[in-house]
């Protein structure tokens, strides 16, 4: 520690550096997590995990950074707000905005956090010139930086380390920001002082778990994710599950339900960057509407963006639910039945079978 003087300034240092890099917020964790690992190994036990292989991988490494990282003593967590700076609709109150959006069955869901830049890119690029500052303050310093791409058990890192409390949906949220933010962090080999870990406030409330249209979280604190329509629009390849079909309404990528209902998150701060702006055809959309895209308008349209990821076959597929479920609601609406029907015959098998599920 020699090397660094007053441990508690460089930490204030810290925050100043990651504020101006757009970071919200920031803590220490411990790397001890063995506290975490029986319930780790319980979800991958009961199979919650599904078909995400890599989340079973790397077993207990993922509660163990300094096995993932020789030599790490500490992780710095950082916070990242996603709300979109600008406002629309002329509304302050965007929970009841975006509810307002999902009530219309014609209307398509997509995820908040997912129509601007890819926030795989943005944080990583930031933490590492946060990294960068600190090793030009302290000198040689062993650092690796990391938002959700690696086995790294971020909630529970930044539980432990004051970005919050784990919400009964598991998603870390806080009094002042709700939950509406990303997560990254730097492993360090510098013995930081620990941050202390805030209080819970769930108290006796359970809007998230009751409001989740797949019952997907299954008791507090746990998400069977085979259920949850962020997997299933997201992660899963192949075929959904026919009975979960009905249940994701025109959620087509990704689900904030229990997000939107908590209550916590009136108090979602609003990005200070403009890459999470949202890309005005993906902001309210129509399933019609993007229905109309062809594979070369998926791409230009997200471009840089977390959605291209899935490719334009699982997009297809996703929308055929959505269209299929406006159509329950609706069995008068011919655009989308005439939609769904010229689109059949040039479909690749997979959505053919989506397609023909809709028009059923
Ligand atoms: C896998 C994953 C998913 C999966 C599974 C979610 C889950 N809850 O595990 C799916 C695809 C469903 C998903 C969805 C979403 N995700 Co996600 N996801 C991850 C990822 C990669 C790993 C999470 C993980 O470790 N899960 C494993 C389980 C074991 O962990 P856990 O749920 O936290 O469980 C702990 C306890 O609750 C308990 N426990 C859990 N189950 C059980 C069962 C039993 C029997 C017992 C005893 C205990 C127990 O033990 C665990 C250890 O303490 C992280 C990034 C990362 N590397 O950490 C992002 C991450 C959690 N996701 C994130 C986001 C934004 C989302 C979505 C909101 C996206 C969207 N809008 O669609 C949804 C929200 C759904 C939800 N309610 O969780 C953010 C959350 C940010 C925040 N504020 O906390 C993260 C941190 C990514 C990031 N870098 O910002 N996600
Ligand atoms: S993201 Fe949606 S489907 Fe997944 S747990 Fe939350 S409310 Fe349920
Ligand atoms: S909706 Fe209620 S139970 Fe769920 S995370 Fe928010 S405060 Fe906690």
């Amino acid at each position: 520690m020699d090397q660094v003087g007053d441990p508690a300034a460089l930490v204030e240092q810290l925050r100043g550096w990651a504020r101006s890099l757009g970071f919200s917020q920031i803590g220490v964790a411990d790397v001890d997590l063995s506290s975490a690992e029986p319930g780790l190994l319980a979800w991958l036990d009961h199979g919650f995990h599904g078909s995400m292989a890599y989340m079973a991988t790397h077993g207990l490494k993922r509660a163990r950074p300094a096995e993932l990282v020789p030599g790490t003593v500490r992780v710095i967590t950082a916070r990242m707000d996603y709300l979109p700076r600008t406002r629309h609709d002329g509304d302050n109150d965007w929970q009841a905005v975006e509810w307002a959006h999902l009530a219309r069955p014609e209307n398509a869901g997509v995820s908040t956090y997912a129509r601007g830049r890819d926030y795989h890119k943005v944080l990583r690029n930031r933490l590492q010139k946060l990294a960068d500052r600190l090793a030009e303050a302290v000198g040689p310093l062993g650092h690796r930086v990391f938002t959700d791409s690696a086995p790294v058990l971020e909630v529970e890192l930044a539980s432990r380390s004051g970005i919050g409390w784990r919400g009964k949906h598991t998603l870390t949220l806080h009094r002042e920001a709700g939950s509406m933010f990303f997560l990254g962090e730097i492993y360090i080999d510098l013995p930081l002082p620990l941050s202390e870990p805030v209080t819970p406030h769930c108290g006796s409330c359970s809007a998230c778990i009751d409001v989740c249209p797949t019952r997907a979280i299954v008791a507090p604190y746990r998400v069977d994710a085979r259920r949850c329509i962020s997997y299933l629009t997201i992660e899963h390849d192949g075929a959904i599950p026919e009975d979960l079909r009905p249940l994701i309404g025109n959620r087509i990528y990704g689900c904030d339900d229990c997000q939107l209902v908590c209550p916590w998150n009136k108090y979602a701060q609003r990005s200070t960057l403009p890459d999470f702006d949202p890309r005005a055809p993906l902001l309210h959309p129509t399933l019609l509407q993007l229905w109309a895209w062809t594979e070369a308008d998926f791409l230009r349209h997200t471009e840089g963006g977390p959605i291209r990821r899935i490719g334009y076959e699982r997009w297809r597929r996703n929308l055929a639910v959505g269209l299929g479920n406006a159509l329950r609601a609706d069995p008068s609406l011919a655009d989308v039945r005439a939609a769904l029907e010229a689109a059949r015959d040039a479909a690749s098998p997979l959505v053919q079978e989506h397609i023909d599920w809709a028009l059923r």
